[in-house]
């Protein structure tokens, strides 16, 4: 595994990311706004192949039609010198003051008339620079007070936005499929859709189920003290990880969107390990974008903005180097054998059988003894997730 970031790497960016100038609830910029050529620029020079962006990233909230059209044909340029590709795009339906209390769920009908067609402009946007995935992000989707929000009718006006669009894509004959990321809160006190749960089990509920996906963030799941990996495993398991976001989260707290490892660096190998090796007993790899969603620290200056961004690509192709090292130890494969990793993909019934058969069978019950079978032997787990640490590690 190479340490240099390269195109078929699939590592892309929002604008949104190398762009924050340093703003938080406490304090202002610390760094000056990042002009989106530069972005593409550097971007391209560290080996990213994608940009991605909200439509307010780009050109401001309120432009005249012409300011807009003049930052889209500066990033087209961009993008015709360096080769960068916009693999994603996605709309800010939360800065705006209109968007206080959110997008598509607003108890205000005509702010969400507005949402949608802020949408529809962008998803034009989307298709016209060649993006396969729409993702959508309602963190103003949601409420701080129980009796100001009722949730079956947002979770209804919702549901009515994204067939909507559903509805659009597909009569405009466009190739995109939506993401739907889900956050548990901030800025809201409770954010509609808070984990990948959530989503997923609403998606089943559109009328086109098969056009809309997950785009998960590891600290968003993380700030639920949710097992990022596992989440992602049911979303393969799915069909549903349209998309994903990288970054690193230090336990329950705000979103910190640090450098993707500079979290739980453990769940960072597990994740790594599944998205490049389908995980412990193969299936289904990732092939979507490695997409980095992090903030550059507010105490790093414009030189350190591409440090942090250099870090993210290093850290993955670092676990994917060392999850390669873990498959292919062959202490590890009899450690996984020792701890019946392999059989879990076993059916437990035979093939044909049925209950009946099941309950005809006096082995499985009446002659089966626990005690005898299982002796108190343990799995082995412990011994197989320190193997996984070693490599991690570098020592072994
Ligand atoms: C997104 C996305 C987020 C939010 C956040 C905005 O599009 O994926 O997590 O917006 O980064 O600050
Ligand atoms: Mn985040
Ligand atoms: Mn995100
Ligand atoms: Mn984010």
């Amino acid at each position: 595994v190479s340490l240099t970031p390269t195109r078929d790497d699939k590592f892309s960016f929002g604008l949104w990311t190398v762009g924050y100038n340093g703003s938080d609830p406490f304090g202002g910029p610390t760094r000056p706004k990042l002009d989106v050529v530069d972005a593409v620029t550097n971007l391209a020079e560290l080996g990213a192949y994608g940009l991605t962006f909200h439509d307010d990233d780009l050109f401001d909230f309120g432009s005249t039609d012409a300011a807009r059209q003049s930052q889209i044909d500066r990033l087209k340029q961009a993008l015709a010198d360096t080769g960068l590709i916009v693999p994603m795009v996605t709309t800010n339906l939360f800065s705006a003051p209109v968007f206080k209390d959110g997008g598509f769920t607003s108890n205000d009908r005509a702010v969400r008339r507005f949402a949608l067609r802020k949408v529809l402009r962008n998803i034009d946007l989307a298709a016209e620079l060649g993006a396969k995935t729409f993702v959508m992000w309602g963190g103003r989707e949601g409420a701080e007070y129980d009796a100001a929000k009722d949730i079956r009718s947002a979770l209804e006006r919702y549901r009515e936005a994204v067939n909507l669009l559903g509805d659009y894509v597909t009569d405009k004959g466009y190739d995109i499929r939506f993401a739907i990321e889900p956050k548990p809160n901030e800025p809201r006190g409770d954010i509609l859709l808070p984990t990948v749960g959530h989503a997923m089990a609403f998606i089943e509920t559109l009328e086109r189920p098969e056009m809309v996906g997950v785009n998960p963030e590891v600290g968003h799941e993380q700030m639920a003290g949710l097992n990022f990996a596992a989440g992602i495993a049911q979303a393969l398991y799915q069909g549903k990880l349209f998309h994903i976001d990288l970054n690193g989260q230090r336990g329950i707290k705000y979103d910190q969107d640090l450098v993707f490892g500079h979290g739980d660096l453990q769940n960072a190998f597990a994740l790594v390990d599944l998205l490049e090796n389908g995980g412990p007993s193969g299936g289904q790899a990732y092939t979507g974008p490695r997409h980095f969603d992090y903030k550059p620290s507010r105490t790093e200056d414009v030189a350190g903005v591409w440090t942090s961004a250099a870090a993210n690509m290093r850290t993955y192709l670092l676990l994917k180097q060392r999850a390669a090292a873990f498959r292919a130890d062959p202490e590890v494969q009899a450690a996984l054998a020792a701890s019946k990793v392999p059989d879990l993909s076993n059916n437990t019934l035979a093939s044909g059988e049925s209950y009946d058969d099941l309950l005809a069978d006096r082995s499985a019950y009446e002659d089966f003894d626990t005690d005898a079978y299982f002796g108190g032997k343990g799995f082995g787990f412990v011994h197989l997730q320190q193997l996984a640490l070693e490599h991690l590690l570098g020592a072994r």
